[in-house]
This record gives C-alpha cells, sequence and structure tokens, in this order.
C-alpha cells in the first residue's frame, strides 16, 4: 500500500508573499473581509477574490461559511493559485472548541486536495484576534495536518513573527 507522507516546513514571513498552489486564509463566517491575515490577502490579492466571495453568498453559502468549514476562490493577482478560505473558532478559556480548530485546518486540506493542489501554506488560523494562545494553535495545527490523511505534499506554515516561528519549531522536533 502506498502511504502518502506529507512534508511540514515553516517560514517566517507574510503568507501573501508565498508562491505554493493554496494559500489559506483565517476569514469569518461572512467571507467579506476583515482584519489581520484576511485583510492582508484581500488588500495584496485584489478585487477579484472578494468578488467570488460575494458570489459564494448569493449562491452556496447564504449564511456564510461554518465555523471549521473551508471554501475555495481564485487568489486574484497573488503568487498562489487558489485561496481556501476557512474559518477556525473564537478561543474560549470555558469550552473546548480545539475539534473546530483541526477541523479548519483538515477541511482546508480536503479541499486541496480537491483542487489537485500539492503544496498549501497556512498562517496560524485562530491565533490572532479570534485569541487562541500561540503554543496551543501551533500544537493543534502540527497534529491536524499530521492527522489528516491529505495527498498534499508539502504543507508550509507561514509564521508571523520570530516568536510564533519557534514554536512551530519546537513542534515539530
Ligand atoms: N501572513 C501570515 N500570517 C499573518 C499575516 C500575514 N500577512 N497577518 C497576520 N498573520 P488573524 P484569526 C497572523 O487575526 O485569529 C480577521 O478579521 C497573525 O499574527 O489574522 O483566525 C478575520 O476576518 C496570527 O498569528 O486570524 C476574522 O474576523 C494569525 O495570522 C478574524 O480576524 C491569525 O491571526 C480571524 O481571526
Amino acid at each position: 500500500m502506498m502511504v502518502a507522507v506529507t512534508h511540514i516546513e515553516v517560514v517566517q514571513g507574510d503568507i501573501t508573499q508565498i508562491s505554493v498552489d493554496a494559500i489559506v486564509n483565517a476569514a469569518n463566517s461572512g467571507l467579506l473581509g476583515g482584519g489581520g491575515v484576511d485583510g492582508a490577502i484581500h488588500r495584496a490579492g485584489g478585487p477579484e477574490i472578494l468578488a467570488e466571495c460575494r458570489r459564494l453568498r448569493e449562491t452556496a453559502l447564504p449564511d456564510g461559511l461554518p465555523t471549521g468549514d473551508a471554501v475555495a476562490t481564485t487568489a486574484g493577482r497573488l503568487p498562489a493559485r487558489w485561496v481556501i478560505h476557512t474559518v477556525g473558532p473564537v478561543y474560549s478559556a470555558g469550552e473546548d472548541r480545539s475539534h473546530l480548530l483541526r477541523s479548519a485546518y483538515t477541511r482546508s486540506l480536503e479541499v486541496a486536495d480537491t483542487l489537485g493542489a500539492r503544496a498549501v501554506a497556512f498562517p496560524l488560523i485562530s491565533s490572532g484576534v479570534y485569541g487562541w494562545p500561540a503554543a496551543d494553535a501551533v500544537h493543534q495545527a502540527v497534529t491536524a495536518v499530521r492527522d489528516s490523511g491529505t495527498s498534499v505534499e508539502t504543507v508550509t506554515f507561514v509564521a508571523f513573527g520570530a516568536d510564533m516561528a519557534g514554536l512551530l519549531q519546537d513542534e515539530l522536533r
């Protein structure tokens, strides 16, 4: 039996500059933009991405994209071919939502498999505006990708700062 092994890499930088088949956006259910990495992707990718998100809201996703799910659009003028939008959970100290955080990764990889994407880059979903503690966000991200069974060959985690890059390197060791 052939067992696909996904290679996991860490780079520090801005995900909008990464040349891969698909970059993942830490979006919100509305899909119409926001701050953080979402704002950066729409700014750098141009209006084509928002136009396709609007069309999705008018057709397949009238109530928006549920937390833990994922959907692809064009990447506009980004170096990537697709943006896979996913919605991580807002962190809650009183309720364990980690299954939704892992689902954001696994559903994104399922969408990537459907597209035939071989190289995919992720930001650390939920670790910014949504308040997920960085060390656990990294742990959930790496374990979700490792356990996913995806056909994607290379997953690149894009750390926005040196602290996040260090946490990722520790988790991968
Ligand atoms: N490249 C890579 N990582 C980035 C970039 C970038 N250009 N910009 C920020 N990050 P966040 P969330 C990191 O807040 O927590 C938006 O308003 C950032 O340092 O972007 O899932 C959406 O519309 C952090 O580590 O996403 C939603 O409403 C990580 O990306 C909400 O924020 C995620 O931070 C989603 O919140």
